[in-house]
C-alpha cells in the first residue's frame, strides 16, 4: 500500500545488505537488517492495538532499535513524538497528556516514575534502555518482519515535535510524510548525499537535527552512518577516517578545534561539515577552515520548518551567513509591525513557505493561526537580513529564547517556576555568552522586602522539575529587574551587565 515517507525512506533497502549503521563496538547493521528490526516492532505495536493517526511518546537513549521505533510507527502511520531524555517525569506528563499518545516508551530505570506518568495521562506503558532492551524489544522478538506497510497519503502526520513557547507552554509541531521527505530529498540534492556517504552520527535523535535532517537524508540516499551514542570529541577524531560527513551543532566544531589531534590530515579525505541549530560563530569558521582546509557549510532551520536555507554545496559558504533559501522554499524578511517585505539590506523577521511547512501547532488553533498566515508563509520570530546577493544571515531573534548547545530553553518556562519559589518576587531568565555552549541561562531574582533567598534551594527545587539543561547555571540576586516606560524588562540591559558571567 502506498506509504510516501516509508516507501522513500525504507522499503527500497529492505532487501539490501549494504551497510547502514556502524557502531562503536565494531558491529554494523545493514539497511535489511534494520528494516526486519523495524517491522519486528511494528508487528509489536498492531499488537497492542494502535491504529494509524495513534500517537506513540518515545524518551529513550540513543540506540539503532530506538531509531527502528522510528521506522516502524511510519510503517504503521503512528505518529511518532520523541522527546529528550533529560526531560522529567513532569515534563513529560505534559506532552504524552497534551499529545493523547496511546503509548509511551520510556528507560526501565525511570519506569516507577514513568508509571505514574501513564496512568494520569492514559498511555500504555513499554520500556526500552539505551541498548534497546526492554519490554518493547521482547514483544517484538514474538513476532516474525512480515508487515503489511499502512497506507498513507503525503498530507498524514509522521511527527509531532514539541517546541517550547514564550508563553512558557510547550506545542505541537505536527509534521507530515511530505514535511519530512520533500526537506530529506531537497538537502539529499543540495549536499550531494548518495550511497557511497558515511556520515559521522553524534547528534541526539529525538530532534529534527539528528533525526530528519541527519538520518533521513542517509535512508534516502542509501548511505550509512557512524551511528556514536553522543558527542565525544576523541570518539569523533577516533570514526573520522571512516567517514565522508560530519553534521553538528557549532559546539562539535568548537570541541574539536580545542582537540590537539584534530588536524587537516585528519580531515583529508572528508567531504562536507555541516553545522546549524545554532549562531556558528564567523571565527569558529575561519579558524576552522585555517586548521583544516575546509569551509563548514552552515544551514538555518526550525523544528516547524526543517530546514529553510543553507550555504552552497559548489559556490561561497560565507561565514556569518545561513545562506540562501533551499530550492522549492521562499523566503521574506519583513517588517514585524506591518508584515511587509523589507528591501535587501532591512533587519526584519523571517518568514518561510514551502512544503517544508509544518501543518500547525497540535490543537493549538489560536497559536496557529497567530504564526502561520493564511498564504502559507510562517513567521519564524528569528530577526535576519538578506543581502543582494540572497545570502541571509540571522541577526537576532524577535522571541525571547536561549539556544544552550543547539537546546532551545525558553525564559518563560523558568521564570514562572523562579517565581513561585519561597521569597521570590520576580524574575527574569537571560542567556549569558558561554564558551562551549555559545549561551548558556542565567536567572536573575529580586527578593520579596525582608526576604533572603536561599540560592542552593532554588536550584534543588528547579531541577526536581525542569530537565538540566535548562537550569540556569547561575543565579544573581538584584534590587529590582530594569523597566521601560511601558513596565516591559529590559532584558538588553541585563544581557549586558552579565555578559562576562560565565567567562570571568
Ligand atoms: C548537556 N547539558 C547542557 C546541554 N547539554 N546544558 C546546557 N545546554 C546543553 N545543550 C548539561 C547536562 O544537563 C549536564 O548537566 C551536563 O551539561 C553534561 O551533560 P552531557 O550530556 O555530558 O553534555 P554534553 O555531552 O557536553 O552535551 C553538550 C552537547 C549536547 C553536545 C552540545 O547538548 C548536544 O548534542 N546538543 C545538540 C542538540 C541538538 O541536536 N539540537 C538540534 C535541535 P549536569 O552536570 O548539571 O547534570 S533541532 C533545531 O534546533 C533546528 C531544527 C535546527 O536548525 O537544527
Ligand atoms: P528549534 O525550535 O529547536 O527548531 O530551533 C530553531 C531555532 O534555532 C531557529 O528559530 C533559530 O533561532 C535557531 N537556528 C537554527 N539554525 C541556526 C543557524 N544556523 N544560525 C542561527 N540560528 C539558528
Amino acid at each position: 500500500m502506498p506509504n510516501p515517507l516509508y516507501d522513500a525512506l525504507f522499503a527500497r533497502h529492505a532487501a539490501q545488505d549494504t551497510p547502514f549503521l556502524h557502531l562503536p563496538d565494531g558491529r554494523t547493521i545493514t539497511h535489511g537488517q534494520f528494516i526486519d528490526t523495524a517491522s519486528r516492532y511494528a508487528n509489536a505495536f498492531t499488537s497492542k492495538g494502535l491504529v494509524p493517526g495513534d500517537r506513540v511518546a518515545v524518551q529513550v537513549g540513543k540506540s539503532p532499535d530506538a531509531l527502528a521505533l522510528y521506522a516502524a510507527c511510519v510503517q504503521v502511520g503512528l505518529v511518532f513524538l520523541p522527546l529528550n531524555p533529560a526531560y522529567t517525569p513532569t515534563e513529560v506528563e505534559y506532552f504524552v497528556s497534551d499529545a493523547g499518545a496511546r503509548l509511551l516508551i520510556c528507560d526501565p530505570a525511570c519506569v516507577n516514575d514513568f508509571a505514574v506518568v501513564a496512568a494520569n495521562s492514559g498511555a500504555e506503558l513499554e520500556t526500552m534502555d539505551i541498548t534497546g532492551r526492554g519490554t518493547m524489544r521482547d514483544l517484538a522478538a514474538g513476532h516474525g518482519h512480515a508487515f503489511t506497510t499502512a497506507e498513507r497519503t503525503k498530507d498524514d502526520l509522521a511527527a509531532l515535535l514539541y517546541t517550547s513557547g514564550t508563553t512558557g507552554r510547550s506545542k505541537g509541531a505536527m509534521l507530515s510524510q511530505k514535511n519530512l521527505l520533500s526537506n530529506a530529498e531537497t538537502l539529499t540534492k543540495a549536499w550531494q548525499f548518495t550511497k557511497t556517504d558515511v556520515l559521522l552520527h553524534a547528534l541526539p535523535i529525538f530532534h529534527t537535527h539528528g533525526l530528519f535532517v541527519a538520518t533521513n537524508i542517509m535512508l534516502l540516499s542509501g548511505g550509512a552512518m557512524v551511528f556514536l551514542p553522543k558527542l565525544d570529541a576523541d570518539q569523533l577524531i577516533r570514526f573520522m577516517p571512516r567517514a565522508t560527513a560530519l553534521m553538528g551543532v557549532p559546539t562539535f566544531y568548537t570541541r574539536l578545534l580545542a582537540h590537539d589531534d584534530f588536524t587537516a590530515c585528519l580531515t583529508a579525505h572528508m567531504r562536507l561539515f555541516i553545522s546549524g541549530s545554532a549562531p556558528l560563530l564567523a571565527d569558529t569558521h575561519t579558524q576552522f577552515e585555517a586548521r583544516t582546509g575546509h569551509r563548514i557549510l552552515e544551514r538555518y532551520g526550525m523544528t516547524e520548518t526543517n530546514m529553510n536555507t543553507s550555504n552552497p554545496y559548489d559556490g561561497s559558504r560565507r561565514a556569518g551567513t545561513v545562506g540562501m533559501p533551499l530550492p522549492g522554499i521562499e523566503i521574506k524578511v519583513c517588517d514585524p509591525e506591518t508584515g511587509k517585505t523589507l528591501p535587501h539590506g532591512d533587519i526584519g523577521v523571517v518568514e518561510v513557505r514551502g512544503p517544508n511547512v509544518f501543518q500547525g501547532y497540535w490543537r493549538m488553533p489560536e497559536k496557529t493561526a497567530s504564526e502561520l498566515r493564511a498564504d502559507g508563509f510562517f513567521i519564524t520570530g528569528d530577526l535576519g537580513v538578506m543581502d543582494d546577493q540572497g545570502y541571509l544571515s540571522i541577526v537576532g531573534r524577535g522571541k525571547d529564547l536561549i539556544i544552550s548547545g543547539g537546546y532551545n530553553i525558553y525564559p518563560k518556562e523558568i521564570e514562572l517556576l523562579l517565581d513561585d519559589q519561597p521569597g521570590v518576587m520576580e524574575s527574569a531568565v537571560i542567556g549569558a555568552p558561554h564558551a562551549d555552549l555559545g549561551e548558556a541561562p542565567v536567572g536573575v531574582l529580586v527578593a520579596q522586602v525582608d526576604a533572603t533567598l536561599d540560592l542552593e534551594a532554588i536550584k534543588t527545587a528547579l531541577a526536581g522539575s525542569l530537565a538540566r539543561f535548562k537550569c540556569p547555571r547561575e543565579l544573581v540576586v538584584i534590587d529590582e529587574l530594569p523597566r521601560n516606560a511601558m513596565g516591559k524588562v529590559q532584558k538588553n540591559l541585563l544581557r549586558e551587565q552579565y555578559a562576562d558571567v560565565f567567562t570571568c
